[in-house]
């Protein structure tokens, strides 16, 4: 039976990467940190078959623990700051969590003699930024707009550079950003979809949002979850660009998820110039064409079902709030 350990277990695509892998067959070991992570709580009681290990990126030696304990065959690096509008915030602990994090991870592996563990590392297409060509594809060069991105590209060379100088099975997969019902409130897409099925039942009144005309390539997490373990099923460790190469503004999302219940979103959106930021990534188009004609992935689910889908859980969620 194989074994994989996937930091970052919490967060939205932990839980997505560990129902595929259980499903088929892999003893699953998922890193969490911190002592009293709600988020925890509710993982184990929805899936006691994971087990759950304590580590933190910045903290070398409790990698090395859980490496020896679990001996993964693939190792997903999930874990990360991952709010790009935070790392502004603290720029320096998201070069220690994000950039490093994964450097620490890298040499625990090399330490603990898993130099034939197949790693991933959670690549972004914020790594482009202020991208010079769209669509991006994995030959468009990085130009990093946040603390946050700054600390994915470095994180990103280090996966390349230790499976040049080493030759570790170690590849970055480049996500663009994909959403689903278990995606955090502080994201836009499950922002919106919280605040409209709220709207619509009464139990608020708007929502503020910062730049809407931001352009992104959203799909599906559940999707992008079966590309992480298609890339360390490959025959050589390739980095892979994935996304759905159609893109939308955060105001068509606004307009679709109010139009799913039956609103006009103006008369619910506040635009507010304090929500935007420092610097912007304003247009985000995946070609995601490498990763369709050699690892055969495809997206299954489109812009107007994601957002349905969110909205949909959203209508639900708040019948479970007092
Ligand atoms: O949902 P977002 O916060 O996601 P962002 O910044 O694109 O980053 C996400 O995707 C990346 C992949 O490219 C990941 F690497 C990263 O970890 C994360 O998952 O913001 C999307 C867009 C931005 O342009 C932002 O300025 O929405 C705009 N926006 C407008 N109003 C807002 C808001 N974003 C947030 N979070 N909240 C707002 O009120």
């Amino acid at each position: 039976m194989k074994s994989a350990l996937i930091t970052g277990i919490t967060g939205q695509d932990g839980p997505y990467l560990a129902e595929l892998l259980l499903g088929m067959g892999y003893n699953v070991y998922g890193v969490a940190r911190g002592q009293s992570n709600p988020r925890l709580q509710t993982l184990q009681e929805t899936h006691p078959d994971i087990h759950v290990l304590s580590a933190d990126l910045i903290d070398a030696s409790s990698l090395d623990r859980v490496i020896q304990e679990s001996a993964p065959d693939e190792v997903y690096n999930l874990a990360a700051i991952s709010f790009v509008q935070y790392s502004f915030a603290h720029p320096l602990l998201t070069a220690e969590v994000t950039g490093l994090g994964p450097l620490r991870l890298l040499e625990a592996l090399r330490r603990n003699g898993g130099s034939r563990t197949r790693f991933y590392q959670a690549s972004t297409s914020e790594m482009f930024g202020n991208a010079i060509e769209t669509p991006q594809s994995e030959r468009t060069a990085f130009r990093p707009r946040s603390p946050y991105g700054c600390a994915k590209v470095f994180a990103h060379h280090a996966t390349v550079n230790y499976r040049e100088a080493y030759s570790m099975f170690a590849v970055g997969g480049i996500l663009f950003n994909h959403e689903s019902p278990r995606r955090g409130i502080e994201f836009v897409t499950r922002k919106i979809s919280y605040h409209a099925a709220g709207i619509k039942m009464g139990r608020l009144r708007n929502v503020e949002l910062g730049n809407i005309e931001a352009q992104r390539d959203w799909g599906y997490a559940g999707d992008y979850v079966r590309a992480m373990h298609l890339m360390l099923q490959n025959d050589q460790p390739i980095d892979y660009v994935i996304g759905t190469g159609i893109t939308h503004s955060v105001r068509d999302f606004v307009e679709a998820a109010f139009s799913c219940v039956g609103l006009h979103w103006q008369d619910h959106v506040i635009v507010r110039d304090d929500h935007k930021r420092p610097a912007e990534v304003n247009l985000l188009c995946a070609d995601a064409s490498r990763a369709r004609s050699e690892l055969k992935w495809r997206p299954t689910v489109g812009f107007e079902q994601l957002v349905e889908m969110m909205v949909t859980n959203d209508l639900r969620t708040w019948q479970t709030i007092p």
